[in-house]
């Protein structure tokens, strides 16, 4: 809910920060940095800069976020929609540095960046979101953009995926999910929906076999969801395809090359419109910076978002260790505990009884058609549903289409980005 009074209320408490203020554009000393200027390390910055002032909170990042893609590749919403400049979400109390981590050094407290600057930090939020390992499917990049291969994944590409369908004339049209973790893990197969849906309505449907392979054991990580995904693609005749991973595209020919992750066989399927979500994995400079887990994550605990070696480090969003679904919802949910527990910390009082924690909350919206939306939430510790409202969202509504076309997108850009909203957790108490 929206958390501003809460966490302002504390404002009188913070001692002004003089030690950091100054105009200077030179400034290379920060109370907090922020690294990562997407959804996550603007949810934080915005309150954090607010209660803190002026000049002492950075955030590092160098480039733009789009969130929306699914909708733009759908043809559902336009491209420009979808995406703003950073320096219009950019809170106004916040020193952008228009640069890249490329380091962090914990053990002396500040972040390298991409020219050799330094800049130091009392307290880090790590931000960084997860990189997109294109390169990781051979001829993948190549064949981007071009002869009927798209991704919603890329900016120079989603336009395609819906120009695409539009042309598609039958055949096969081919979707695929990676088995590693992916930002909003819904988006391979809403796309697949909603272009089967736009098929039927163009007169193509008979003449095309949809084929959805997932590299992964299941379609959706709770069984719920999972039941009602498979549900829709058996009435929709979607070919659902399991543990078949995207290894390579022949471009020239039409072929994509799965392998079987429970196999290895491997088995070449021609294509006439393929959709490609690529495989993902954290952003390398965070093994290089030792501040990462086995898997390359941050390691944060799940519950506080605190760093389990360096405890002025904390985390939240796709880049850190939090063993749950990589959603925006999450993040909405973390930025609410983050906020609580670094302020917390400034003010010398994070103890495990005042430490707020994270309760594992995700959601996926789920397009299953042009207008029907099964609205997954879920606790992604236990992959147990986590429903806001009081029916079932394991069917598909008209509703919650309406909720996540319309109104989810407003409480993104004017709530979850200035800081404000922190996850519909009230309104969950509120109908059950
Ligand atoms: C949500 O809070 C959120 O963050 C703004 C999303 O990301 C875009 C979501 O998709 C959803 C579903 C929520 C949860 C919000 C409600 C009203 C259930």
């Amino acid at each position: 809910m929206f958390a501003r009074t809460h966490i302002l209320s504390r404002l009188s408490r913070f001692p002004s920060n003089r030690r950091f203020a100054s105009s200077n554009p030179s400034q290379s000393s920060y109370q907090v940095v922020v690294v990562g200027g997407g959804t996550g390390g603007l949810a934080v910055s915005s309150t954090l800069s607010e209660v803190l002032g002026r000049n002492a909170v950075a955030v590092i990042e160098p480039a733009s976020y789009q969130p929306l893609w699914t909708l733009v590749g759908g043809g559902v919403k336009p491209f420009s929609a979808s995406s703003k400049p950073v320096s219009e979400v950019m809170p106004p109390n916040v020193s952008w540095i228009k640069n890249k981590a490329i380091e962090v050094k914990p053990e002396s407290n500040f972040v390298v960046l991409q020219d050799g600057q330094q800049i130091k930090y009392d307290y880090l939020v790590v931000a960084a979101g997860i990189q997109l390992n294109w390169n990781k499917v051979k001829g993948l990049p190549e064949a981007l953009g071009n002869n009927g291969v798209s991704s919603n994944y890329a900016e120079d590409s989603v336009e395609k995926t819906w120009k695409f369908i539009q042309e598609f004339k039958g055949g096969n049209a081919v979707f695929t999910m990676p088995s590693t973790p992916i930002k909003c893990p819904g988006a391979a197969i809403k796309i697949a929906y909603l272009a089967e849906d736009h098929f039927r309505n163009a007169g193509v449907r008979q003449s095309t076999r949809v084929i959805y392979n997932t590299g992964m054991g299941k379609i959706f990580s709770v069984e719920k969801y999972a039941n009602s995904l498979l549900r829709v693609a058996k009435d929709r005749g979607i070919e659902v395809n399991l543990s078949s991973e995207l290894v390579e595209i022949r471009a020239d020919r039409k072929e994509a090359v799965f392998k079987s992750n429970k196999t290895g066989e491997e088995s070449v399927l021609p294509y006439d419109f393929l959709h490609a979500v690529p495989p993902m994995g954290p952003p390398d400079f965070i093994a290089k910076s030792n501040i990462g887990n086995a898997a390359g994550w941050v390691d944060v605990d799940q519950y506080t978002l605190q760093h389990n070696k360096y405890p002025n480090i904390y985390s939240l969003g796709d880049s850190s260790s939090v063993p749950t679904s990589k959603t925006a919802a999450a993040i909405a949910v973390q930025s609410g505990v983050l906020k609580h527990n670094l302020l917390s910390a400034m003010r010398g009082n994070l103890t495990p009884l005042t430490a707020a924690k994270y309760d594992g909350y995700c959601s996926c919206p789920l397009f299953v058609g042009r207008d029907q939306l099964i609205l997954a939430e879920f606790n992604g510790f236990n992959a147990t549903p986590m429903e806001t409202f009081p029916f079932d969202q394991g069917k598909e509504r008209g509703s919650m289409y309406f909720l996540t076309k319309e109104i989810i997108p407003e409480i993104y850009w004017r709530g979850l980005l200035k800081g404000t909203w922190v996850g519909p957790g009230r309104f969950r108490s509120y109908f059950n």
